[in-house]
């Protein structure tokens, strides 16, 4: 309010004595020391996400379309905040400025503005309503299963059961379809889930103790693993390679342990991939050469 007294420099005593007393350097060095953060956090920013080589920033570009679009609406909702971040900080820097060099000018107090109250009501109310409804299509194909792309639908490749500490993988055996309950010829591997690339691909993700999340950051896939449900996810890779599947979710002393691998392949090699699970599984010792061979690759 503009009637607050102002106390008089050198004037002892009054609740103005610690600020007075603070002097000039040490209000320029606070209003430096606030400036300088944000300053920092927009410049570290603005490195990681220009030069992507540091690995500051995303593991490099989703391999999945739809990362690609989870992707562009990050970057939308940083956009938006970032403005928002760089007009709340100047306006901050310029107060503290204006502090720092004025001892006779004490801050305003505004006791309620209905105005003001209403615009910084109403811009963020319509900035989240539009937010949430443009992302909606995403959400949907990201999350609801009747979105979900058919042929992942149709044929789920593998269940995913997380357990303190690893990832447990039961596929069907090759040319079946993947059941609810394990199956006597299912195949199992441990920290290794491979799906073939260029297709839709759905899994069954469980948890059999605690909760964990179940995320491939270079897919932009991330999904909590609750006991009692199974949950269905999807993606569809469109490169080669082998990504890193990790646990996203704090779950015990050997949470760190958690780390797995998704290799992405041709269909050919998912297929030969399969085979030799089961070729490995049924060796009993007195396998056929080529048995034998295949597990000694
Ligand atoms: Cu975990």
């Amino acid at each position: 309010m503009s009637s607050a007294k102002v106390a008089k420099p050198g004037k002892p005593g009054g609740e103005n004595l610690v600020f007075q007393r603070g002097g000039f350097t040490v209000r320029k060095f606070w209003c430096a020391f606030f400036v300088f953060w944000p300053i920092v956090a927009i410049i570290y920013s603005l490195i990681s996400s220009l030069v992507p080589s540091l690995g500051w920033w995303f593991p490099g570009p989703s391999v999945t379309e739809l990362g690609q679009r989870i992707d562009n609406l990050f970057y939308l909702i940083l956009y938006i905040v970032t403005a928002v971040f760089i007009g709340t900080q100047i306006a901050m820097g310029y107060v503290l400025w204006r502090a720092s060099h004025s001892k006779d000018e004490r801050a305003w107090f505004s006791h309620g503005s209905h105005s003001l109250e209403v615009i910084w009501s109403v811009v963020p109310s319509v900035i989240l309503l539009f937010l949430a409804l443009y992302q909606m299509d995403v959400w949907a194909l990201f999350r609801v299963q009747a979105y979900f792309p058919k042929e992942a639908r149709d044929a789920p490749i593998a269940e995913v059961t997380a357990r303190q500490f690893e990832w447990r993988i039961r596929y069907p055996a090759p040319g079946k379809k993947l059941q609810l309950k394990p199956q006597p010829d299912d195949l199992y591997d441990v920290n290794d889930l491979h799906a073939p690339i260029n297709r839709a691909v759905m899994i069954q993700l469980r948890s059999e103790d605690v909760q964990h999340s179940f995320f491939l950051p270079h897919l932009r896939v991330k999904q909590d693993a609750i006991p009692g449900q199974i949950i269905p996810i999807w993606f569809k890779a469109e490169k080669q390679g082998i990504f890193e599947l990790t646990c996203a979710e704090l779950c015990g002393w050997g949470h760190y342990k958690m780390r797995a691998q998704l290799t992405a392949e041709r269909e050919v090699e998912f297929e030969a991939y399969l085979k030799k699970l089961q070729a490995d599984q049924n060796y009993d010792g007195h396998a056929t050469p080529s048995a034998v061979a295949k597990k000694d690759e």
